[in-house]
């Protein structure tokens, strides 16, 4: 029964799924959370509001851990397992340690995740603790956080799993495989949050495959989006200080930001920065008018969307995917301050709940 497929209900993970489009041998173990095959939903809304009758929105929050992560740390665990590793560590503004966490779970490795003290998800951290990972708050940033695993794993025998290790980038492109091909061609758009890079640097190379296999005819313009306050590749330098209300794209230096540059320029695309204003609306917008609860970073796809809309961008007879990267639930306090909807209290009895809604001389 170990691979039994048929348990998985047609969804037999990154690994057995794309195993001829990625570096696996036959010692690589096929594990599987369960991980990709997640929905691409067409937009009734948004897509409207801005002249675009076939935008989606990929739905990676819907992974086994809630974020995209999952597809590259599957191959990422897979390959450290073939390598006889038994310790993972990664550096993480929350989605990355909860995936890890999870993989290392299930292949019982050890796992360590350094995060930035105090701009974590609640949800993410939740998640790091329930699967035991090594849990280190380092006073400092991300990227504070990811030199020093840099160094560990450089000194020590400890696989690192940021997506600095190209398997995690293998991993991730199998979304692009997937949106290719749900719409059996690749879209004129992708929309895409951008933090440290790794996932737009796995997109273009997963469409670039793609094209290069002649399974699609042509390549989306990557459109990648930054916060404002934590906008490196925009403004051109690092951020010493990167400040967002999006805390999983909190991040100044990001370590794939040449190839995200190569991913931008080769696709005639644009990476651009959105506010904090601009992505909490979307958040909103996401949520209340098309039933998608995304994280904040999640919605700076959506907001980049609507930012190039107003500037000019022409969306008639496109086809355009907004990348919904990880889950709102992750970060349930956000989620209360930034309410579309606030719960009444009513005492358990019919005149309370009539009262609540204002019913009045609607009875029949
Ligand atoms: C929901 O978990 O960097 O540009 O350490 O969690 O590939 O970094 C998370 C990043 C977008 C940005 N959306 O992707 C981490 C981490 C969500 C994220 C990004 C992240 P990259």
């Amino acid at each position: 029964m170990e691979h039994a497929e048929d348990a998985m209900q047609g969804n037999p993970g990154v690994l057995r799924h794309y195993r001829d489009l990625l570096p696996i041998t036959g010692d690589t173990p096929r594990i599987s959370l369960g991980e990709g095959n997640t929905p691409l939903v067409h937009s009734r809304h948004i897509g409207k509001s801005v002249g675009c009758d076939e935008l989606y929105f990929k739905l990676e929050g819907c992974n086994p851990t809630g974020s995209f992560k999952d597809r590259g740390m599957v191959v990422a665990v897979a390959k450290a397992m073939e390598a006889k590793s038994s310790t993972i560590v990664c550096a993480s503004t929350g989605n990355t340690s909860a995936s890890a966490a999870a993989y290392g779970a299930y292949c019982g490795l050890n796992t360590v995740v350094l995060v930035p003290k105090g701009n974590v998800a609640s949800g993410k951290l939740a998640q790091a603790v329930a699967y035991g990972a090594k849990i280190l708050m380092v006073n400092g940033n991300f990227d504070q956080a990811l030199n020093l695993v840099r160094e560990l794993s450089n000194s020590y025998p400890i696989t690192l799993v940021n997506s600095v290790n190209p398997h995690r980038i293998q991993g991730q492109k199998t979304a692009a495989f997937e949106v290719s091909d749900a719409l059996g061609d690749a879209p004129d758009f992708l929309f895409i949050p951008v933090g440290n890079a790794g996932n737009i640097t796995a997109y273009w190379l997963g469409f670039c495959e793609y094209f290069a296999m002649e399974k699609v005819s042509r390549r989306p313009r990557m459109m990648g989006f930054q916060a404002e306050g934590a906008a490196p590749i925009v403004k051109g330098h690092p951020i010493e200080n990167p400040q967002t209300v999006a805390t999983a794209i909190r991040i100044g230096n990001p370590a794939s930001w040449r190839s995200a540059v190569k991913a931008r320029d080769e696709s005639g695309g644009r990476i651009d920065a959105v506010t904090d204003d601009e992505i909490l609306a979307a958040y909103k917008l996401l949520a209340s008018k098309e039933g998608i609860f995304g994280e904040p970073a999640s919605a700076a796809s959506v907001a980049g969307l609507l930012k190039s809309v107003q500037a000019g961008l022409d969306m008639k007879g496109k086809r355009a995917v907004c990348v919904i990267t990880g889950n709102g639930l992750k970060d349930p306090e956000l989620a209360a301050k930034h309410a579309n909807s606030h719960p009444v209290e009513i005492e358990a009895n019919l005149a309370s709940v009539e009262k609540a809604l204002e019913l009045g001389t609607m009875r029949r």
